[in-house]
């Protein structure tokens, strides 16, 4: 297998480490943990990416998530040229935020009130400053491995790029800032009832990736939803659900609809965009009325709920619940992952897969990955010869063994199949 020519992605990436730090925009696209720079992508539509070598890529990134209708879908490019004609922004209230408002209200029964921010990390930093704000508590509860974006009190023990580049919990993060974050294990019921038993009275919030992600795909085992929100409940706490990732991602309604299990406050990004930035946080009436100007708790954005993000994510809801395309993503995507499971197999290599939906992980490891102390034991290396063999067949993955894949309602039958042709042939390379 020749590697494909890349030299114009080197030469501007060379070009672009002189003006950004590590010449990315986010540390989750270096590619310091598989070898090789990242490619610059030129453009990209439905399932593929074009690099400035003009290199076609099956992609399974999907900008880390948004994409599950694939890139520049019509009807979304359409409601984006529609809104640009009218302005970008204009700092005051107009119709689409409001519709978009009441988009995820209806797709999200948990959800009576919403605000629309500009990232998840915003989603997730206003949900616990509202939860604090709302119950008087300090102390926030997360799990190991969990990310929440790089908010200060959440980047204890943190998952994706700060597990993926070693610093799970980030210098520059004040102690007294950390003092009051407890991470737990994930999946570990009794350890949250124990710890609840000891400070419960002084928990705002218990947070948590309802599935992760940011550890490579974990799901919750049986019961695991469900005690945290009976423990959370009888403490007095608040439940939050960071589907950020999750949300219309594994189901139109999210994790909490897949599970049946109703958090009180709910974070979102990334598809709720449809690509462009938006984070959103919502829940109860009597919750967000905490929120200025409404409530004490402040909170506030230049750009939140622009007109044109705006118009982007209700194009993205509008086609994914007048398509609901969760039924042909669930098969699709089953294919696939019993596709490289079978090739890790036969390849005789330690793997494991796990899949929600249309986000899965194909992970290295020799046991059923649970927890951050078992995703911690993945074969990384092993990770990064694979990721190079795929980028080097045309499959763009992301860049880390503690991410998730993502299949859109673009991949077609034979991209699945080119993807397994190429797995077939990557997984036993590198098993020697
Ligand atoms: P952003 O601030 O990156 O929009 O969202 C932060 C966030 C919050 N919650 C969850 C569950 C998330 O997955 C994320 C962000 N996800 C990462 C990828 N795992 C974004 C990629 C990146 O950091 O560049």
């Amino acid at each position: 297998m020749t590697t494909p020519r890349r030299d114009n992605s080197q030469s501007h990436f060379t070009r672009a480490r002189q003006s950004i730090p590590g010449g990315v925009n986010s540390p989750a696209r270096a590619f310091g943990a598989v070898g090789g720079d990242p490619l610059i992508i030129d453009r990209g539509d439905g399932a593929y990416l074009w690099d400035i070598d003009g290199n076609q890529l099956v992609d399974y990134v999907g900008s880390w998530g948004p994409h599950i209708l694939g890139h520049r879908h019509p009807e979304v490019v359409s409601a984006l040229e529609t809104t640009l004609a009218k302005g970008t922004s204009f700092g005051a209230p107009t119709t689409l935020e409001t519709e978009l408002a009441e988009a995820v209200i209806a797709a999200v029964p948990s959800v009576e009130k919403v605000r629309m921010v500009n990232s998840g990390t915003e989603a997730t930093m206003s949900a616990i400053r509202l939860a604090r704000g709302h119950t008087g508590r300090d102390k926030v509860i997360k799990f190991a491995g969990c990310y929440h974006g790089h908010v200060d009190s959440l980047l204890v023990q943190a998952g994706s790029g700060a597990l993926t580049h070693g610093v799970p919990s980030s210098p520059g993060v004040p102690a007294g800032c950390a003092a009051d974050t407890v991470a737990l294990p994930f999946n570990d019921a009794q350890e949250l009832a124990t710890t609840l038993e000891n400070i419960g009275s002084e928990v705002a919030c218990v947070i948590l990736e309802p599935v992760v992600g940011n550890m490579g795909v974990v799901a919750p085992v049986d019961g695991f939803l469900e005690s945290c929100r009976q423990l959370c409940t009888t403490h007095g706490c608040l439940l939050i659900f960071d589907e950020v990732m999750t949300g219309f991602r594994v189901a139109f309604g999210g994790a909490q609809s897949l599970y049946n299990v109703t958090p009180d406050m709910t974070t979102m990004g990334k598809i709720v965009g449809g690509g462009m930035p938006v984070g959103a946080y919502g829940g109860s009436a009597e919750i967000m009325n905490s929120i200025s100007p409404d409530g004490p708790v402040y909170q506030a954005g230049t750009l939140s709920g622009n007109p044109l993000a705006m118009a982007c994510g209700l194009a993205t809801l509008k086609v994914l619940q007048d398509t609901n395309p969760y039924d042909r993503l669930d098969e699709v995507t089953s294919r696939l992952v019993d596709g490289l499971d079978q090739a890790a197999t036969d390849a005789g290599l330690d793997h494991v897969v796990a899949r929600v939906g249309s986000m899965f992980t194909l992970f290295f490891n020799s046991e059923p990955v649970t927890s951050y102390d078992v995703s911690a034991r993945n074969d990384t290396e092993r990770f990064a010869a694979y990721h190079r063999g795929m980028l080097d067949h045309g499959i763009y993955l992301p860049c880390s063994q503690f991410e998730a894949n993502f299949v859109s309602a673009a991949h077609t039958d034979e991209d699945i199949d080119a993807t397994l042709t190429a797995a077939r042939a990557v997984l036993s390379d590198i098993a020697g």
